[in-house]
């Protein structure tokens, strides 16, 4: 078990008021991963007071240094991959080669914004003026709050405090109490890569006592948030009122599109791989697949019999391929959806329980499920599960197909799987999503291309990496005009 701290200003403390909670490991409800600050509002004003004083000098080091410092937290992740994934599985269920996966995405985050120390580009264009000069560059925005979910505990918090760091923003971290340990590991990583004290400050604690008093703080520039689409919301409308700049990532109802010419083997594994990896815990999880009708009877056979060869069990275990769900409240979540889909008329194909086989009885598992025949209006066709529960719907053809995939609120990640240069061309065009794929499933975007999605999945700028991306979110322009001519205004305006 590990004692966890808050770190502020450079020291690990204790939270203010002495309280903590426990950090469980998914897989077995008895181990306690990390005894964890339950912190409040003043740890915050801490927190953020440090932020506030090294952002004075953090602002004005050169991106090239800032970058180092990154470079060589990449190269001590690189080095600590292996323990870090492991206790990622413990902490949060997934199985460890995802695990160590999620560590990989940090550690590429790191080299790829320790480069972006060297570059951070603007643009110099030639005025319309014959003496004058003009440019614009990138500056930091301020003090950055950021709060991070459980489902990726190392790589979601890269993505976000690499960027915002090179940029020059100094940082508050409120990583999710379901990954407290997690987070805390990261930070000692810049730490120890030498990031000069009150850089990053993490504080744990609930969204509720201290991720939404961070995000109203009157000593903080700017959000970046993932998390759920109700929060998320929340979050915005606190910003709106207060006029501050914040990111939401949120959630996804993300399709898979068979058509009838596809390769049903790749189409196949995209949806068990898209649908149950990570247990279905991905924003860009595939919960639905929209089966072209004449593919449908093959594709449904197939998808339930390679489900039900998957292996559930604890992700520590090699041969695990689904581990548990992320706690008690998301399991009670997901067993509800099942019995909503059963009710609303659904065809149970696999799963639909709980699984609670040997040492599983300790944890929150729970079975690959399939529902066949949904129709999209359906709730479960239509609301975010967050677990492993895939429904497949019929479309009668390619324009069907890709009105139901756009028919949710949500629009972060879709694919469609065929074989027709056209139809992948028309997808590409008129899916509505962030993010499309084509004969692969709706997971594993890469870190130097911008992530996210619109409608509910998302609000402002995007995530992750690419110069719209990252670069965009933690950074503005600031515009230099210079005028050399010497001569009076008056002269220069009439050209
Ligand atoms: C998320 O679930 O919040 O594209 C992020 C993917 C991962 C990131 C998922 N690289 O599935």
């Amino acid at each position: 078990m590990e004692p966890v701290k808050n770190y502020i200003n450079g020291k690990w403390v204790k939270a203010k008021s002495g309280k903590s909670f426990r950090s469980i490991n998914p897989a077995n409800k008895n181990e306690v991963v990390g005894v964890v600050p339950k912190s409040g509002r003043e740890d915050i004003d801490q927190a953020v007071k440090a932020a506030r004083e090294a952002y004075e000098s953090w602002q004005l080091t050169p991106a090239p240094r800032r970058g180092e410092i990154l470079f060589r937290a990449a190269e001590i992740l690189l080095r600590k991959k292996e323990s870090f994934g492991k206790l990622e599985t413990r902490e949060m269920g997934k199985i460890l080669s995802e695990a160590l996966g999620d560590v990989q995405e940090a550690i590429d985050m790191g080299y790829y914004m320790a480069g972006e120390g060297r570059r951070l580009s603007g643009e110099t264009v030639p005025s319309e003026l014959p003496n004058k000069d003009m440019k614009s560059v990138r500056v930091p925005m301020g003090v950055f709050g950021l709060i991070t979910p459980w489902n990726f505990p190392v790589a979601i918090p890269a993505w976000k405090v690499f960027p915002a760091l090179v940029c020059g923003n100094t940082v508050v971290f409120k990583p999710s109490s379901d990954t407290p340990v997690c987070a805390a590991k990261f930070v000692e990583v810049l730490a120890e890569a030498g990031l000069p004290k009150g850089v990053l400050n993490l504080v744990h604690g609930s969204g509720g006592e201290v991720g939404e008093y961070l995000v109203s703080h009157p000593g903080v520039d700017a959000i970046s948030f993932t998390g759920s689409f109700d929060t998320g919301k929340h979050l915005e409308a606190i910003c709106g009122a207060i006029h501050r700049m914040i990111v939401t990532e949120m959630g996804g109802k993300n399709a898979i599109i068979v058509m009838d010419d596809a390769n049903l083997d790749l189409a196949v594994e995209g949806a068990i791989w898209g649908g149950f990896g990570t247990t279905g815990q991905r924003c860009t999880a595939a919960s639905r697949i929209i089966v072209h009708k004449k593919a449908y009877k093959k594709f449904i056979e197939r998808f339930k019999t390679a489900g039900s060869y998957l292996s559930i069990g604890n992700g520590l275990q090699r041969e695990t391929d689904v581990g548990p769900v992320i706690n008690e409240s998301q399991f009670n979540k997901v067993l509800k959806y099942i019995e909503i889909g059963k009710k609303e008329g659904a065809k149970l194909i696999l799963g639909g329980k709980a699984y609670r086989k040997g040492s599983c009885s300790k944890g929150y598992f729970i079975e690959p499920t399939i529902f066949g025949e949904v129709t999209p209006e359906m709730r479960i066709a239509q609301e975010e599960i967050f677990g492993p529960v895939v429904s497949a719907i019929k479309a009668e053809d390619l324009e069907d197909a890709i009105q139901i995939v756009n028919h949710t609120p949500y629009g972060l990640s879709s694919a469609i799987y065929t074989q027709n240069v056209n139809s992948s061309a028309i997808a590409e065009r008129d899916l509505e999503t962030g993010i499309v794929y084509i004969n692969a499933s709706t997971i594993g975007a890469e870190i130097h291309l911008p992530f996210g999605g619109i409608k509910h999945s998302g609000y402002g700028r995007k995530e992750a990496g690419g110069r719209g991306g990252a670069l965009d979110t933690y950074s503005r322009w600031k515009v230099i005009y210079r005028d050399f001519s010497g001569q009076l205004q008056k002269a220069q305006i009439d050209k």
